[in-house]
């Protein structure tokens, strides 16, 4: 069998490393310290909180850059959380790397660093281009860095040999013009990081509701009976949704159901940052009513034995389903019975690993609720069979009409700040036919209508020298992408790698033959263009459309908006454009009424965004109307698959520590898991542990299997003892990502296998 070796990744492990219990609620306190502390790491106190009372402001300010929840913005709540605060914090650093930075390291010197040390560096002031004769980055112009792209791009055998790689931060306004721009090159290679994130909801709720997106609003959050949390950490991924959770206990005894192999801090209970007389007292609130422990992808498994408890119910008791909505609004309702009927207790307990005496309460609690949402993030949609999965929710959503009302329905937790936005606008690699007929129509070009590489498949082509040109918009390709190894090698075949960033990052220092690294402004900073100080526009994961306006000096003078580096890559590379490139960056109205035109839903998009609280992009679904090949929402039946590790196996899934944005690292502490300055560790169940004679933080060589038989070994890592199911182990990213094999993606929704690794551990070799 192939062998692969990798190295241990770089970790900002410091020598006095801990675990405990934790046994305060979420937010809190303990949440307020540590604000603290990243706030005066940054040496940005007073500035830090000036900018958190602007940030997700009714009138003005800035979105917060850090997840994609939505904002309560009546101004009755400072809904902030934590962790937004950090990430504000962190791009408001005082630190930078300019010219003098890089003549001082070489990249070689830079790629021992960690990922922490390398952002820790501070924001990037200028553009800068490799030098292979001194291994450094030299400072270089701003035209003649859009020449270099240009010259690379025009010399490429064809369009396709180009990929756009898009981070969910970017604005709709920069956005839409980054596409438009590969497009009129002559390419749909649009890879983003939803290729990574949420792509399997997305194609599940358009083959079962007729939309890509979940139907739910934060008024729907507000008036619900009953809310499942599947997959989701939300104290530390989605911090404001405490606040939906904790307000539904306390004012109308909502039911909370946490499905989760990991017990995790929000399942227990929280006390909402904004609540300040909780705060004093140290009032908290259960946040959950009932918690599943699956194993890793034993969600389907649950999700079916709901239906089928439901429809054993019904015969009896004929208001456990909703016949008549299901008559009128659905089709394939027969055979999902059907299949339901066929699937085996036996075979839902072993496949969820959970007894069906808890999957009976669960259901019991969704029959009761008049109401119910249902929502997830990444524990369901990075496995293999995540669209059947996320089909089958839908599913059970459907039996009770729980959609379509206020309080009910599908509801996918969306990461990035402005990915769902991203996609709206155009990021999508395999976009249709209306959709690029409306764009070439108001835009005068002729777009390419073959599809484009994701995520994974820019990686291999880059590995064998289709692809030639990496441009990165935002984001950290090199280290959030799966198989380290093989990724670095496709980012160093390439003839030039460009990244734009605010911050250095590991994708800056693993580059191509030629590469540049181009200074953006963030989301807190002014955006000074021809025709005045700009806004941008983003939609969250509600898909509310509202204006973000910066409000502090840019970290640096030679700085440009994205907005801007679009417009000068294209005018460099198609001189004969009929785009107005100029007129676009210099005033982002422009950009807007010319999407009010391409995009379906965003018509008179500047008037409507300047609304108070901007607008709601309107949702078939929501109100009944389901744009499937059926014409009404459709049941799914997909066989339940084998969600269990090969015997002598662990199934281990790669997730955040409360500490990290993505790759952004701020220290190795994961405060809610009780964790002090460790991240490269493996968290086991004891009795995996004690069956290969593993003690606490034993050193251990964690090894996966690749379904093409290749193995992939990491060392050094250290075990910690966790409440997670047995044959379940959870380890973080992106150290453990040169554990997930290039090739093992989901042949439904293309997306990596970022939770379904098949591991086995043993303890590492005295060195
Ligand atoms: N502070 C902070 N906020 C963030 C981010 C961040 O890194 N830091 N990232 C943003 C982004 S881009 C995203 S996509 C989201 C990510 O938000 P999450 O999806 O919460 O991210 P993960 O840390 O990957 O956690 C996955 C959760 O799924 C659970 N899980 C793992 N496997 C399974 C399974 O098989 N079934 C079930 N039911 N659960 C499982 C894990 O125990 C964990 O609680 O957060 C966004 N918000
Ligand atoms: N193993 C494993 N891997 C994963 C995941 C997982 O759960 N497990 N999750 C996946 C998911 S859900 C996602 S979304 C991806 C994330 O993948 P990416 O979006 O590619 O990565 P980030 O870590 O969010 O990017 C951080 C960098 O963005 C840049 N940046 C920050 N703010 C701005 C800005 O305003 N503008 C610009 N231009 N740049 C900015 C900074 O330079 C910073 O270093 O990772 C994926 N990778
Ligand atoms: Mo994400």
């Amino acid at each position: 069998m192939p062998k692969k070796k990798t190295p241990t990744p770089k970790s900002s492990n410091k020598p006095k490393f801990s675990q405990n219990d934790y046994k305060h609620p979420a937010a809190a306190w303990g949440a307020a310290f540590s604000v603290g502390r990243v706030l005066l790491e940054q040496r940005e106190i007073v500035e830090g909180v000036e900018a958190v009372f602007k940030m997700n402001h009714e009138d003005g300010g800035f979105d917060c850059p850090g997840c994609a929840w939505p904002d309560d913005r009546k101004g009755l709540k400072m809904d902030i959380c934590e962790n937004g605060i950090k990430h504000v914090t962190w791009e408001m650093t005082k630190k930078r790397v300019g010219r003098e930075f890089f003549f001082e390291h070489t990249v070689t010197e830079l790629l021992e660093w960690s990922d922490f040390q390398l952002e820790d560096a501070g924001r990037l002031t200028e553009p800068m281009v490799y030098n292979p004769n001194t291994d450094k980055y030299d400072p270089i112009n701003w035209e003649d860095a859009f020449s270099l792209i240009a010259k690379h791009l025009k010399a490429l055998p064809s369009a396709d040999a180009a990929s756009f790689y898009t981070s969910g931060r970017l604005s709709n306004e920069a956005t839409f013009l980054y596409q438009l721009f590969a497009r009129e090159f002559g390419t749909n290679n649009l890879p983003d990081c939803s290729n990574m994130c949420h792509e399997a909801s997305g194609r599940a709720l358009m083959a079962s509701i007729g939309t890509g997106k979940g139907t739910c609003d934060l008024n729907d959050w507000q008036n619900t009976d009953a809310i499942f949390v599947m997959g989701v950490n939300v104290a530390t991924n989605a911090p404001r949704m405490l606040t939906a959770l904790g307000d539904g206990v306390k004012e109308r005894n909502m039911k909370i159901v946490h499905i989760n192999p990991l017990i995790e801090v929000a399942a227990t209970d929280a006390i909402t940052p904004h609540e300040i007389m909780d705060m004093l007292l140290f009032r908290s609130t259960k946040t959950s009513s009932l918690n599943l422990q699956p194993r890793i992808g034993g969600d389907m498994a649950i999700m079916r034995g709901i239906a089928k408890y439901l429809l054993e119910l019904a015969e009896t008791d004929v208001a456990a389903i909703d016949k008549a909505f299901i008559d009128k609004y659905t089709a394939g309702f027969e055979s999902y019975r059907d299949v339901c009927k066929s699937t085996s207790w036996d075979e839902i307990e072993r496949q969820a690993g959970v007894p069906r005496e808890e999957i009976f309460k669960a259901a019991a609690i969704y029959r009761s609720a008049p109401r119910c949402i249902i929502s997830w993030c990444l524990g369901v949609t990075q496995h293999e069979f995540a669209v059947d999965t996320i089909r089958e929710i839908t599913n059970v959503l459907l039996l009770r009409a729980n959609i379509g009302r206020e309080g009910a329905g599908p509801c996918p937790i969306r990461g990035h700040s402005n990915v769902q936005g991203n996609r709206t606008c155009g990021i999508d690699h395999r976009p249709s036919e209306d959709w690029l007929a409306r764009l070439d129509s108001a835009c005068g070009i002729r777009s390419p209508r073959e599809h484009g590489l994701d995520t994974v498949q820019t990686i291999e082509a880059m590995y064998k020298g289709d692809v030639g040109v990496f441009i990165g918009m935002g984001g950290n390709f090199a280290s959030a992408t799966p198989d380290t190894e093989y990724t670095f090698e496709a980012l160093r075949r390439c003839g030039l790698t460009v990244h734009i960033s605010t911050k250095l990052n590991r994708s800056h220092v693993v580059h191509g033959k030629e590469a540049l690294i181009l200074p953006c402004l963030g989301r807190t900073e002014f955006d000074q263009q021809s025709a005045g100080q700009q806004q941008i526009t983003v939609e969250d994961s509600m898909s509310m459309v509202h204006l973000s306006k910066g409000m502090r000096a840019p970290a640096s003078s030679s700085l440009k908006s994205e907005c801007a580096i679009v417009s000068g890559i294209a005018r460099a590379t198609l001189p004969e454009s009929k785009t107005p490139w100029e007129k676009y960056t210099g005033n982002y109205d422009s950009i807007r009424d010319k999407m009010a035109e391409a995009l379906v839903g965003f018509e008179n998009f500047n008037r409507r965004v300047r609304q108070p609280l901007g607008f709601r992009l309107a949702q078939p679904a929501r109100e009944l109307i389901f744009h499937t090949d059926t014409g009404r929402a459709n049941f799914s039946c997909a066989p339940l698959h084998d969600a269990l590790p090969p015997p002598g196996k662990l199934m281990m899934c790669t997730l955040r520590s409360h500490d990290q944005f993505n790759t952004t690292v701020y220290s190795g502490n994961d405060r809610y898991r009780g964790v002090k300055n460790l991240r490269t560790l493996l968290f086991m169940n004891e009795e995996d542990m004690q069956e290969r004679n593993l003690k606490q933080f034993d050193f251990i060589d964690i090894t996966s299997f690749a379904k093409d038989g290749t193995e992939r070994t990491i060392k050094q890592f250290r075990v910690v003892k966790y409440n997670i199911p047995r044959g379940s182990a959870a380890g973080y990213m992106p150290e453990c990502n040169a554990l997930c094999p290039i090739g093992d993606y989901s042949a439904q929704s293309d997306q990596p296998l970022m939770k379904q690794v098949v591991i086995d551990v043993k303890p590492s070799q005295a060195t």
